[in-house]
């Protein structure tokens, strides 16, 4: 029997475990981290917290980009920190302006085969060069920069055969749209994304990017795509060619499903506001009013995407109320685009072209009025997340933005004659890479960077009250709001744990902290999007100790674990808010038994924890675990 991709990749990384059948634990040696200044500090204090001198994983890069723009003293402090930690244990530091994390790794470090672990949930992105990218919270990250191993148990294959060429006006979002608009945001749920067929050799790698970048909206491990001619001409183009490697799966690779996109059938699609699967035709959404638009990311920064908004534009002006901004994201894109005259064609057209970063992506900037609609080519659109809980956003290809900018209203990008973007010449310049200085750098902190707590036992007997009952669905911009509420507190856990469902319900910090803690109850697909372990350790910091829910997103389900809080997937439908709960965590061995003290009912649970994952339980979480080990 062949291998898939993904299987390829693990066998010639395994630390830990010969079998990597879908359902196998495996312990992956990680090549290279990627940390970013949202997530990044925790990320290095818990580097630090392990006690070794630097890092140990090949290559790690820590980069400034959400907070890039520093709207806040904070965020200078975090990126002083982050600097000189960077420095001092062996990474290399990507300053503010050099653009979002996953554009510049791809184009700067990226390598087909390899391993990456990145504290942040769009780190697949890589999968466009056919790098295996994972998207974790920090801790996992500080472990594998100290050289720990990365433990998952294999996903399924999910594979995406694509045939066919893509019209124009149809982009690389449109195929994620597509995939969403069918498997929806929990179908990629314990599935790891492969795509192939001879549509794949039609599109570029910032395309594949665009196309892995997003599959974390499936809520799927990782995405990827082969590595080959094409993978080999873009790292030329960047002067890396020696990483190159060829990359295919084997024909008689096991798949558990296969889907068919036929690119040449595919329309442009708009993700109205709510959740990224929330997809819609052009029939059913042209027309609406829109306010706003907003082209950049880390989905749709890439040269194509700009250049082809620039074309568009070229010597037209946009709808006079509507608000264009546009952001590289990266430096290169934005020297690019210098040089080629596309900055000055987006500029006359109306354009405000600002600085590479997340920016309004995060809600940094640019944040939409109360009801008003923004159209956007990033991968995110719940309530609140470009930093108003009324704003709304909609998300597409940046064709369709373009179109739509110049109508004033959501636009049919094939009803404009088609444009040629021609062939691009990259601009290599690191110079916003700093490369460390040495284990005698000092750390710089200032108050807002708060040491962390040492890692405790978990006790065996859990008692307190449900502080909140939420539905399905809730993602980490729930749990804890990102934008200008928050984003100079990512150092700062007392002070950001006052945000703690700040949209839904104002009041949750205070009574659990009255409370001296208690419990969450979710329901389906609770924490998923970001990597944003602060929606763990945030609730941590107010005494939460277990969150129940029917079912857990990967990665926040991992947070909970390295933090020392118990996931419990059981029916919560018997719990209500309010309710008073004991919980035995049965020496973290097994079963689990939860009595509603309020109901007079009992729910046993078989709690889903590998061993590894009790043992982390049983230590109150992966630091002090990990620590353990290193001792060892
Ligand atoms: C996001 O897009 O949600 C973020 C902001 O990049 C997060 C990381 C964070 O919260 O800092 C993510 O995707 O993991
Ligand atoms: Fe930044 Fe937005 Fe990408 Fe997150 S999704 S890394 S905020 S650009």
């Amino acid at each position: 029997m062949g291998n898939t991709l993904a299987q390829k990749i693990f066998k010639s990384h395994l630390g830990e475990g010969t079998d990597v059948r879908p359902g196998a634990e495996i312990g992956l040696i990680v090549d290279q981290c990627l940390t970013q200044d949202s997530t990044g500090t925790l990320a290095w204090l818990e580097f630090e917290s392990l006690g070794l001198d630097r890092v140990r994983a090949e290559t790690v890069v820590s980069y400034c980009d959400h907070t890039s723009l520093a709207f806040k003293g904070e965020s200078a402090d975090d990126h002083a920190f982050l600097r000189s930690a960077a420095s001092k244990f062996g990474a290399i530091y990507s300053k503010p302006g050099n653009g979002v994390c996953h554009q510049v790794h791809y184009e700067r470090f990226g390598a087909p085969g390899a391993t990456l672990l990145g504290s942040d949930s769009h780190t697949p992105t890589a999968g466009g060069l056919g790098m295996l990218g994972i998207g974790v919270g920090g801790m996992d990250v500080a472990v594998a920069m100290a050289g720990g191993l990365f433990y998952l148990t294999v996903p399924k294959c999910l594979r995406v055969h694509l045939t066919g060429a893509l019209p124009w006006g149809v982009d690389a979002k449109d195929v994620i749209l597509e995939l969403l608009r069918r498997i929806g945001v929990k179908g990629g749920v314990g599935c790891l994304i492969e795509y192939d067929g001879p549509g794949v050799e039609t599109l570029s790698v910032p395309q594949r990017a665009t196309i892995t970048n997003m599959g974390a909206e499936t809520g799927a491990t990782t995405s990827l795509f082969p590595s080959d001619a094409i993978t080999r001409a873009f790292l030329e183009a960047q002067g890396r060619e020696k990483v190159w490697r060829p990359l295919e799966a084997d024909p008689d690779a096991k798949v558990e499903e296969v889907i068919e996109i036929h690119l040449s059938d595919l329309e442009p699609l708009v993700a109205m506001p709510g959740m990224p699967d929330n997809v819609h035709s052009m029939e059913e959404v042209q027309g609406t009013h829109i306010d706003q638009v907003y082209i950049g990311s880390c989905t749709n920064g890439g040269v194509r995407d700009l250049k082809i908004a620039a074309e568009m534009l070229r010597g037209k002006t946009v709808a006079p109320h509507i608000d264009l901004i546009v952001s590289p994201g990266s430096r290169q894109v934005q020297e690019i685009l210098l040089k080629d005259g596309s900055i000055e064609a987006l500029t006359r057209s109306g354009a405000r072209v600002i600085d590479p970063g997340c920016n309004a992506c995060i809600g940094i900037g640019f944040v939409p009025g109360d009801g008003q609609l923004s159209l956007r080519t990033v991968n995110r659109n719940w309530p609140g997340r470009g930093g108003n809980k009324n704003g709304r956003l909609a998300l597409c290809s940046a064709e369709v933005a373009a179109a739509s900018a110049l109508a004033g209203v959501i636009a049919d990008p094939r009803s404009l004659p088609p444009v040629e973007i021609g062939d691009v010449e990259y601009i290599v310049d690191d110079l916003l890479l700093l490369p460390p200085e040495g284990p005698e750098t000092p750390i710089r902190r200032t108050a807002n960077i708060v040491p962390l707590k040492a890692q405790t036992p978990l006790p065996q007997r859990l008692s307190g009250e449900a502080l909140l009952k939420v539905g399905d669905g809730i993602s980490t911009d729930d749990i804890l709001p990102a934008g200008p509420l928050t984003q100079h507190l990512r150092s700062n856990l007392p002070a950001i744990a006052r945000f703690v469902y700040h949209y839904e319900d104002e009041t949750f910090p205070e009574r659990a902290l009255q409370a001296g803690g208690g419990f969450i109850v979710g329901g389906e697909n609770y924490g998923q999007g970001s990597s944003r372990e602060h929606a763990a350790l945030a609730p941590k910091e107010l005494g939460i100790t277990a969150v129940l829910a029917q079912s857990f997103a990967r990665i926040h389900r991992t947070n909970l674990i390295n933090c020392g809080i118990a996931p419990l997937v059981c029916n919560t439908a018997g719990i209500d808010q309010g309710d008073r709960l004991k919980i035995e965590l049965g020496n973290l061995k097994g079963d689990v038994r939860i009595s509603n003290q309020t109901k007079g009912t009992e729910i046993a649970v078989h709690p889903d924890w590998t061993d590894r994952e009790m043992n982390i339980l049983r230590a109150g979480g992966i630091l002090a675990f990990a620590k353990e080990e290193i001792q060892r």
